[in-house]
């Protein structure tokens, strides 16, 4: 996960798109500076304060090497290297003074990073979110064909059972239920399908290095990386990911990494290609974030009249049950929540949803900004949960 910008819409159409820097569901992600989502978009979870990093600290005898099995490994990009631009000699001269990291060291190793011309020229296409109404005004019912379906139903069962061991650790150990941690890694790679097939330092560098817009937030994610890669004993030119460098099952970007990932198979390290860790690390994510364990995360809702209509609507929104009432919206069932209450209004084929959104909504939201998003991971959370029959 990670960060990203972007404001979001208090309207639910506005709410499908702004690009993020995290990551996208299944690799359509565009990074920004708020994770947001748009259509194939999805962003990615952004961490809000990566902790900081204090240099070279030592290894406990434990740790080991990250499997090499559970990481695909890319190849280089074929652009030119970065190596005799002032920015990077800026930014070697800023880890090493910084951080500890050897100068040598860091330019043999940029030596062999390369600029994805791919990368440099998609990132420079993506302009700053705007609102645009969807033209058959059915969004919610086409992103929820994409990520609320029988195969990622199906394979959310599987990833359930394979690693239920892992989920129910998660669940003691952050509370957050089973469900909604394989429905984000369903919706943000397809149960580990798709890492994304991108050099992470390449992409990560080529942002930096050739997006004026994005260059200091790269620079920082870059940065980030590095400690990453240092503390878990990773050669930074193995970890593959999205275009934006959004990482393992999870896609968490570097700054969510040095936040919120976990060891939680205890092998001594960090790794988000091990499906164990990416559990724990969403799990821990979510909590950080202010899961309350046993609260429902949203709800159907009933409207009558169309005065609603007037009312902002998206995760951002909050109102009080008397506004609510006031007008005609109410609950289908009554259901254990605190805090805020959000009125979600999606448009379909069939004429729109109303749902409330309540504080583990929000929570949801905090992975992908996005209303859309947040409700195709309940939902498809729900529906794995009804499929293992619990
Ligand atoms: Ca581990």
């Amino acid at each position: 996960m990670t960060k990203t910008i972007f404001r979001s819409l208090t309207i639910v159409l506005a709410v499908s798109i702004i690009s993020s820097c995290g990551s996208t569901p299944e690799q359509e992600k565009v990074p920004e500076s708020k994770p947001q989502v748009s259509q194939p978009v999805v962003k990615v979870p952004q961490a809000k304060k990566p902790q900081v990093v204090r240099p070279a600290p030592r290894q406990p005898a434990r740790r080991s090497a990250p499997s090499r099995s559970r990481m695909p490994i890319s190849k280089p990009s074929s652009g030119p290297s970065f190596m005799g631009d002032p920015r990077l000699i800026s930014f070697i001269n800023r880890m090493s003074s910084k951080h500890g990291f050897n100068r040598v060291a860091l330019n043999r190793l940029f030596s062999q990073v390369r600029r994805n011309d791919w990368v440099a020229n998609y990132m420079n296409r993506q302009r700053p979110a705007k609102k645009k109404p969807n033209p058959n005004g059915a969004g919610w019912s086409n992103y929820r064909a994409k990520f609320v379906k029988e195969s990622k139903i199906n394979k959310g069962v599987q990833f359930w059972r394979q690693n239920s061991a892992a989920l129910q650790r998660a669940y003691q150990r952050y509370g957050v239920p089973p469900e909604y941690v394989v429905a984000i890694i369903g919706v943000e790679t397809n149960y580990g399908k798709n890492f994304g097939k991108f050099r992470i330092i390449d992409a990560l560098t080529t942002i930096a290095m050739t997006n004026r817009r994005r260059s200091s937030a790269f620079f920082k994610y870059l940065e980030d990386f590095l400690i990453m890669t240092r503390n878990e004993r990773m050669n930074p030119l193995h970890p593959v990911g999205s275009h934006a460098g959004a990482m393992g099952y999870g896609q968490f970007m570097p700054s969510s990494f040095l936040s919120y990932a976990v060891d939680h198979n205890g092998d001594g390290v960090r790794n988000l290609w091990d499906p164990v860790d990416a559990i724990g690390s969403v799990a821990n994510y979510f909590k950080r974030h202010g899961w309350r364990t046993g609260e429902v995360a949203a709800v159907r809702a009933v409207a009558s009249g169309r005065g609603y209509r007037n009312l902002h609507s998206g995760f951002k929104t909050n109102y009080s049950a008397a506004t609510l009432a006031k007008y005609g919206i109410r609950p289908t069932r009554n259901v254990r929540h605190s805090g805020r209450t959000s009125l979600l209004v999606l448009p379909t084929y069939a004429g729109g949803e109303v749902w409330l959104g309540y504080n583990n909504f929000y929570v949801i939201s905090r992975y992908n900004h996005s209303t859309y998003y947040s409700m195709a991971v309940h939902q498809l959370a729900q529906k794995i949960k009804q499929r293992m029959g619990r």
